[in-house]
Formats: structure tokens, sequence, C-alpha cells
């Protein structure tokens, strides 16, 4: 097992990774930028390197300064958290290449994970469900044109460096298709530096399901069930559940069985997610990631395993300690995303907090940085808390979600904390009947 363990990474998932570490015996390595001095992670870890300024570019993206500070304090492992370098391959493998442990899947598998026309390529050989669409990149119009026909409209180009919705164009007939494409080349070329784009069947009202997966060096891989993502604003997602209130068990079952066959042919080690559309009944492969997600806790807090503490263990060699048999599912559990941000007009509200209390009870979990004193810096991501609450069904979470986003109070800042008071209370969402699109649609932001 290892002795010390970097945390490249900062916020909540810093603290979190820190928490598996600490619970491991592990010593722990924090890295923060000028603006993260006082960072509760920071506080808490055994040691801290300053790697730069607050541009992320020069701190927490900042490969050198991240494997120096590794070399520095004798650290045998990097945790990367998510965003940042948590999927650039040539990171992880300049940490192997420095005789450090990446605490998640091989260079390879992120570097083919990344390519989203690759990661399609690589599910349909394994077997996995994907949406219907070219095979490979569309390199000039009257292809696309062609496709178009094939396929039937409408169509949606992507960008195969993309992810989060960047570069994507709708076509609903051949005439629009000539805009979106060379639309959606440039947005990726200027968004990604890469102008290669590919073209699907658009899915017109799918929900948006995910499959978190674990996979140790031994062959074993497992599925911890879905994460049903659909209420997202602007591609950010906003409150995610598990299960999806969409799904049975045998739907569930087949899926899981067809993703953890794949991975096992794939050969891939560690955490992973397979992100699906799912409409009609029927689930379409669209992406994989290929590290550890904001949303996990819902998972934790189903099966009942700390998937940090799993990752570390995969990376150290062990084998996992349980087999797909010894997956039991059970309860519910919801994640509100907490923002430090205007709750209707998204802005960002970034200062001093003041009061800080937050709620507690059986089966409620606060995943945060956050105290009375701190100063939320305004140079990265708006989310500053997620707010976990398990239950025996669906109801029972309702009711103690409600309660405890009733309990939570963070002064000093604005949050999007009486956004998810009103979802919580809206009857569409207590039905569970949403897609991709509800939530704008509620907020009055599309028709
Ligand atoms: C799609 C789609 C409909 N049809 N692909 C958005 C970003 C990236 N994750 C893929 N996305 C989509 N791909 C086809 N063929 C609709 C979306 C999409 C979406 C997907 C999941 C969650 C929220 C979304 C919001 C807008 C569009």
């Amino acid at each position: 097992m290892f002795e010390k363990v970097l945390i490249a990474n900062r916020g909540e998932i810093a603290l979190r990774i820190h928490r598996a570490c600490k619970e491991l015996g592990i010593h722990t390595v924090a890295v923060h930028s000028t603006a993260d001095a006082d960072a509760m992670h920071v506080r808490l870890a055994d040691e801290s390197v300053c790697i730069g300024p607050p541009p992320a570019r020069d701190s927490y993206l900042n490969k050198a300064a991240i494997i120096s500070a590794a070399v520095i304090t004798g650290a045998d492992a990097i945790h990367p958290g998510y965003g940042f370098l948590s999927e650039n391959a040539d990171f992880a493998r300049m940490v192997e290449d420095h005789g450090i442990a990446f605490i998640g899947p091989t260079p390879e598998h992120i570097a083919m994970m990344g390519d989203k026309i690759e990661a399609k390529r690589a599910m349909i050989s394994l077997g996995v469900p994907c949406v219907p669409g070219s095979d490979g990149p569309v390199t000039d119009l009257e292809t696309a044109l062609k496709l178009g026909k094939e396929i039937g409209y409408p169509v949606l180009i992507k960008a195969a460096g993309g992810g989060g919705g960047k570069g994507m164009r709708v076509a609903n007939s051949a005439s629009e298709l000539e805009e979106a494409y060379r639309g959606a080349r440039a947005e990726a070329g200027a968004n990604f530096g890469n102008d290669v784009v590919y073209i699907e069947k658009y899915l017109g009202h799918p929900r948006h399901i995910e499959f978190q997966m674990l996979a140790d060096t031994h062959g074993n891989v497992v599925h911890l069930g879905e994460r049903d993502c659909s209420l997202q604003r602007k591609h950010q997602k906003v409150l995610e559940e598990s299960p999806s209130p969409a799904l049975n068990s045998a739907q569930r079952e087949k899926m899981g069985k067809i993703v953890v066959d794949a991975l096992k042919k794939l050969g891939y080690r560690n955490a992973g997610t397979l992100e699906f559309l799912y409409q009609d009944g029927e689930f379409y492969f669209i992406e994989m990631n290929t590290r550890l997600q904001v949303e996990h806790p819902v998972t934790e807090m189903v099966c009942g395993l700390d998937l940090v503490r799993e990752q570390i263990r995969i990376a150290s060699g062990a084998p996992m300690a349980f087999t797909q048999e010894d997956v039991r599912l059970q309860g519910h559990a919801i994640e509100c995303r907490v923002n430090a941000e205007n709750p209707e007009t998204f802005a960002p509200s970034p200062g001093l907090i003041a009061e800080y209390h937050t709620p507690g009870g059986l089966g409620v979990r606060v995943d945060s940085g956050l105290y009375s004193g701190y100063r939320v810096p305004p140079h990265y991501d708006s989310m500053v808390a997620k707010l976990i609450v398990h239950g025996t069904s669906r109801n029972e979470c309702l009711m103690r979600l409600r309660r405890a986003l009733d309990e939570y109070v963070v002064g000093g800042i604005q949050t999007t904390l009486p956004l998810h008071r009103r979802l919580t209370r809206s009857q569409e969402f207590i039905d569970g009947n949403y897609d991709i699109h509800w939530l704008e649609r509620w907020m009055g932001l599309k028709k």
C-alpha cells in the first residue's frame, strides 16, 4: 500500500480524497495555488506545497509543478480527482515515467476515451450499443450529406475531441447541414485545437444515464449501478440520482452485464463511467469518462463502497475484495450540487463565508471544503459543496433531502440552494418524469 499520496486537485474533491487516504493510513500531500492557501484540504493534509499563482494553467494544470511537488515530498502516488489533469494522458504517462503511481486508468485508455470517435469504435467492437452514425470522422460536406440521408434527420454533428456539448450542432434537414457542419468544425477547432467531427442520429428526448465501473489489475470488473444525470443546465449537471427512476432491475442487470463484459475484454483498470443516452427503452453509448466523477457519492450511498479507497487499493495492485455477486444496491440517493452563484442568474458569487451550518442526521452527507471565515476564490469552478442524501426509497430520500436543504445555511455569498429547494418540490421532478431538456424548460430557459 502507498505511504504518501499527492492530491492533484482542490476544493471538495481534494478533501474527499484526503479523507480516504487518512482512513487507509496514508500520508497526504496537498498542492495549492496562492489563492487556496487557506483551503480546508490544505489545512488538514499532512504536507502542502504551493504550486503557483491562481490561474489553473499556472497551478492545477501545471504538470511539471505537480510532479516536482510529488518528487520533492516523496509521494509514491498521485490522485488527480476530476477536471484539471484527471483525463490528460500525457500527465498520466509523465507521472508513471517518474516512477510514481497514477491513481486512475492507463494512459492508453485515457487517450482512447478522450477521442470520442475512438471511444465509439472501441465500444462497438466490444458489443456496447451506440448511437447510429458515422464510422469515423466526417471529413467533408459531401460525406456529411450522404450520411445524413442514410441516418435520417435530425442529425447531430459532434467534435471528436469534445465532450460537455461544445462543438455540437443539430441539423434538422439537408439544407441545414452545411451550416451545422461548418459551425461544428469551427467551434471544435477553436475549443479543442482539433476540428475533427463525427455525425450521429439526434435523439430528441433522451435521459442521460451512466454506469459506474470498477476494474482491478487482476481481471476483475464490476458495475456499481447507474446514475441518472439528466438534470443539466447548459451541460452543467445540477442534480443526480441513483438508481434512475426510469430503469427497472431487469434493464439494469442486462446493461450491467454488457458493460462489465466490455471492460473485461478491454482490460480496463480503475474507476470509469460509461455515459448513455436512454430513449424509448433503448440505451445508446455516447462517451466514457476515465476519471472519478463529481457525482460518485450517490453510487457510494447506494452500494456502501468508498470509491476513492477502491481506486487507491486498485492502483496499489490489490485485487478487489468483492465480486459482482457481492454488490448490493440498496435504497435511493440524490445529490444536489451547491454552486457559489446567484440562483436566478447563475452569475458567480465568490466571497467570504459568514455563518455556515450543514445539515445532518441519518443518510445525510455534505462534501465541501467550506467553513465560516473561508473566502471562496473567483478563479475556479463555482461548485463549493455537494449535498448527498440517502433513503430506503426515492420518496424517503426526497423527504429527507427537502429537510436537509432547509437546514443548510451558507452566509456571505449567494448559492444555488434556493433552486434546489424549489426543484425538489416540483411535481414533475417528484414524479421522476424528466429528460435532458426538462430542467431548462422548467427554468424557462427553453420552450
Ligand atoms: C447527444 C444528444 C442527442 N443525440 N447525442 C451533450 C454533451 C455530450 N455529453 C453529449 N451530449 C448530447 N449528445 C445524440 N446523438 C444530446 C446531448 C445533450 C445532452 C446529453 C446529456 C445530458 C445533457 C445534454 C444536454 C444537451 C444535449
